[in-house]
């Protein structure tokens, strides 16, 4: 018999809702029993099937890379399987247990854009690009707006260097994201009152920042599918919905990019999204995170504990709604 106990880091609803849950609460509901019982699949997600999956990517030699120790971390690095269990990738489904339905992604072959205000567009193979990148490990904090956290070691390499390999134009003043379309692979593009495909954007300044990392592996190997595989952004001092997964497409503009949830919902979910425990998202308290995998619950520091490096990007920009 299956019970259901309660993990430490589900929240009661009151303490945090999913980014989702104002367009349908019933749909909600069932997404959640759904996860629920998925998620005990996902636990069992037998390591023969990760081996082999790991086998099958170009890049597996390339792992693990070398850590970069100038990213220190005060937490206690997350479990690998809650990590790679309990997600957000709505293209497989509104709730957190879509692991096994993500593993129909398909990561190769894959190419990327390079287009917009640069130089000349580019169409790279994603292998070409990861080995032409200077690869690293960082230990990074990770701040969902829904109000759990986690510390995961990524693998990767900074996005400054691949708007190198891109040459923008001078007056390119942003970088707009585009998450992979797959119809055949991805059931939650059938909901079509979603504005696929997952878009987000950075200024060239938030883009170049030494922090702004193109994640191409986690925990020591190639990035699961269900993390973003084969490039997903990590935006550490931002909200998570900003670190968009299965990037196909860079695109440099003078135009300041509408993110998927922006676009949704611009009151709730706003282009900037840093962190900051003093502004509230209007239907709950960002103040305190649950530690993904315990029942800690820690207070949540402004720009998630990384305003050494990013502060000075926002210095008079009062006006703008920063921290939505
Ligand atoms: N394409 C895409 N990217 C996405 C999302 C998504 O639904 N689709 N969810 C975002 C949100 S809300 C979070 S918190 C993180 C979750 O990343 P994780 O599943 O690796 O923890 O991915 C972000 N990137
Ligand atoms: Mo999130």
């Amino acid at each position: 018999m299956l019970i259901k106990r309660k993990r430490g880091w589900e929240l009661p609803e009151q303490a945090a809702t999913p980014e989702a849950a104002f367009l349908n609460r019933r749909q909600l509901a069932k997404g959640l029993a759904a996860g629920s019982i998925l998620f005990a699949g996902g636990a069992l997600f037998s390591s023969r099937a990760k081996a082999a999956a790991a086998s099958a990517d170009p890049t597996a030699d390339l792992y693990p890379v070398k850590t970069n120790d100038s990213y220190k971390i005060d937490r206690a690095l997350t479990d690998k399987k809650h990590a790679l269990t309990y997600n957000n990738y709505y293209e497989f489904g509104t709730h957190k247990g879509i692991s096994q339905l993500a593993q129909k992604l398909e990561t190769r072959p894959w190419t990327v854009l390079l287009d917009g205000m640069v130089e000349k567009e580019q169409i790279v193979d994603v292998d070409t690009l990861i080995r032409a990148m200077p690869l690293e490990e960082r230990l990074y904090r990770h701040r969902c707006v829904e109000a759990w956290s986690m510390t995961v070691p990524w693998s990767g390499f900074p996005l400054a260097a691949l708007v190198d390999y891109a040459k923008p134009l001078s007056g390119a003043k942003f970088v707009r994201m585009e998450t992979v379309v797959q119809e055949e692979t991805m059931p939650g593009l059938r909901s079509s009152w979603y504005p696929w495909p997952y878009v987000e954007g950075l200024t060239m300044a938030e883009a170049t920042n030494e922090l702004t990392f193109i994640a191409t592996g986690l925990y020591g190997e190639p990035i699961a599918k269900q993390n973003g595989a084969p490039l997903r952004l990590v935006t550490p001092w931002k909200y998570g919905f900003k670190s968009i997964k299965s990037l196909v497409r860079f695109t440099f503009t003078d135009q300041r990019p509408v993110g998927f949830w922006e676009e949704i919902q611009g009151s709730e979910y706003g282009f900037w999204a840093n962190v900051n425990p003093e502004v509230s998202h209007p239907r709950w308290s960002q103040a305190y995170e649950t530690v993904l995998g315990s029942n800690e619950r820690v207070p949540t520091l402004l720009f998630n504990g990384y305003g050494d490096y990013v502060a000075d990007l926002y210095k008079g920009m009062e006006g703008e709604q920063l921290y939505l």
